[in-house]
């Protein structure tokens, strides 16, 4: 049996789904998690996969009709796959809401709130259990006792949360409940657990850029005697950390010649957070701005020290105001290493104010 194990698109408005703007800061766009989602779709079609599972926070709020719309729609192109939903913490369900009274297409099933719900799919051999969220929070535990029927038939478990407020979970407890294959979400950031039959899904886009690294989603390959369970990358934004090391020998044009060079074996929807580190001329001052028009980078982090011929500097001027304030902070034989952090930046931005005002 195949299985796609998706959760946490946090699907928003969809006005802005032709417009193709990009925020940066603030994360992929919610036209680009629209778009992505249509892409899974298409890849599911494409695996032919069984079962859709989407681990709750398929929305980032409490969907309208039109959203609900755009959702089953996109679903119903799904010609051999059975979708199987919980609602999270985002997208919760209110009595009276429209996602809980939604007519939805027959192959899609949104389990209620009900902790004991689930859905059997004989012709799969196969029950989905799982549970909708009911309110935004859910700080009671997930129930230690519960484990998998002991039968012929797979057993799946679909949960939403993990932390403590949203459903606390004892993974240890759940790695060995029984269940064949135990799909979690909530958490954004993909993670399989060591006995490979539980995982989180992570979202399939990031939402903002501290969700660094790969996204995308679980694929899983049931069968009676191994499971295969392995992490998809999909998502067309990817927010990546990178440092680079700088020496007295570089330039601004040396630098960005490094970064550049980077970045261009990257794919073209990585956006990068630069660190500098090591030490500089200095002369040269690491902004933003010399790097403004690469549009791939959405940070930049200057974490150099300037670089001090402090021996010629000494010689230079033994009897002058810039000889004492670098004796004042080194006295002979010692090195600004062994400064703390306060004094040598206090020695960095007096020593270079003073060569300044001298002209050097
Ligand atoms: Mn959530």
């Amino acid at each position: 049996m195949r299985i796609i194990h998706t959760g946490d698109l946090h699907l928003d408005t969809i006005s802005e789904i032709s417009s193709g703007s990009k925020a940066i800061s603030s994360g992929s766009s919610s036209a680009q998690r629209w778009r992505t989602f249509q892409r899974l779709i298409s890849y599911t079609n494409d695996w032919a996969a069984d079962l859709l599972l989407v681990s709750g926070d398929l929305f980032h709020r409490q969907p309208n009709l039109r959203q609900l719309r755009e959702v089953n729609g996109l679903f119903a192109d799904l010609v051999h796959t059975q979708v199987v939903i919980i609602a999270g913490n985002h997208d919760f369900l209110s009595p009276g809401s429209p996602m809980a009274d939604y007519p939805w297409c027959d192959h899609i099933t949104l389990l209620p709130t009900d902790p004991d719900s689930r859905i059997a799919f004989p012709e799969l051999n196969t029950v989905v259990h799982g549970f909708s969220y009911s309110s935004f929070q859910t700080e009671k535990p997930f129930p230690d006792e519960v484990s998998a029927p002991q039968d012929d038939q797979y057993h799946i478990l679909m949960l939403h949360g993990g932390d403590a407020l949203h459903l606390p979970l004892n993974f240890s407890v759940l790695e060995h409940s029984g269940f064949d294959y135990i799909a979690l979400g909530h958490i954004h950031k993909p993670r399989i657990f060591p006995g490979r039959q539980m995982a989180y899904c992570g979202s399939p886009e990031p939402l903002d850029h501290t969700e660094t690294g790969n996204h995308g989603f679980m694929q899983l390959d049931l069968t009676p005697n191994r499971t295969q369970l392995s992490f998809v990358p999909f998502s067309h934004t990817r927010y990546i950390p990178l440092s680079l090391q700088v020496t007295p020998e570089d330039t601004l044009f040396s630098l960005r010649k490094a970064l550049f060079s980077r970045i261009s074996k990257g794919s073209h929807g990585d956006l990068y957070s630069v660190t500098f580190t090591g030490t500089r001329l200095p002369e040269i001052s690491i902004c933003s701005e010399a790097f403004s028009d690469l549009p791939q980078i959405y940070e930049i982090l200057d974490d150099t020290a300037p670089w001090y011929d402090f021996c010629t500097l000494l010689n230079q001027h033994r009897s002058d105001l810039v000889g004492q304030y670098i004796r004042s902070f080194l006295p002979s034989g010692s090195s600004e290493e062994e400064l703390d952090e306060v004094h040598r930046q206090a020695l960095y931005i007096g020593l270079q104010a003073l060569l300044d005002t001298a002209g050097n």
